[in-house]
């Protein structure tokens, strides 16, 4: 995947949403893989917050415009603006906070599902695999419960030290294109 200009013979427009509860690092994930910064005082994303990217895969361009959520409270209330036109989901967790992953099957993939019906496909990912003093989440349990959600994908990233990144943005943008039926 890489960024510089060329001549496509497609061009495909995705929206994805970045979901997980607060602080599993949403946020800090997006800026890590559109600009390769890492901030250590992101404040509460308030609104939903849209960034846009480009990504070029053989001769194909995708532009990736990915919604990262907002505030639990204002996501009730834009909920189906959030979701709507929507053909994929990063399932973010944090590695060391247990509850955040509990909470994917429980709600996020929950509302992924009730609002985006037809082809959503959706990754699962766990964040922080820095921190691995303070880990309660192994990688086993996240394949474990990618397979029994039938997520499309399992990896561990981190924002921190940008492990993994493009790779995660890049499983999702494949099986995308893949439940579309391109060919890449
Ligand atoms: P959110 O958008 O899901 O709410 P943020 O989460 O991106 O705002 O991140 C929440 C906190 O986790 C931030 O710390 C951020 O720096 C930190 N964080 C995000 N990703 C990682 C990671 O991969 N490793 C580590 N060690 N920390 C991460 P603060 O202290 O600013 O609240
Ligand atoms: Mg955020």
């Amino acid at each position: 995947m890489t960024t510089e200009e060329t001549n496509f013979d497609r061009e495909f427009v995705y929206k994805i949403v970045i979901l997980g509860d607060a602080a599993v690092g949403k946020t800090s994930l997006i800026n890590r893989f559109v600009e390769d910064s890492f901030s250590e005082d992101y404040r509460a994303t308030l609104g939903a917050n849209i960034v846009r990217k480009d990504v070029n895969l053989n001769n194909t361009k995708v532009r990736l415009i990915m919604w990262d959520l907002a505030g639990q409270e204002k996501y009730q209330v834009v909920r189906s603006m959030y979701f709507q036109g929507c053909q994929g989901a990063l399932l973010v967790y944090d590695v060391t906070r247990y509850s955040t992953f509990d909470s994917i099957n429980s709600k996020w993939l929950r509302d992924f599902k009730k609002y985006v019906k037809k082809e959503g496909a959706y990754i699962l990912i766990g964040n922080k695999s820095d921190l691995t003093n303070q880990r309660t989440v192994t990688e086993e349990r996240g394949k474990d419960v990618a397979n029994k959600i039938k997520a499309s994908h399992f990896i561990e990233t981190s924002a921190k030290i940008g492990e993994n990144i493009e790779e995660a943005f890049a499983l999702l943008v494949n099986q995308i294109l893949n439940n579309h039926g391109v060919d890449i």
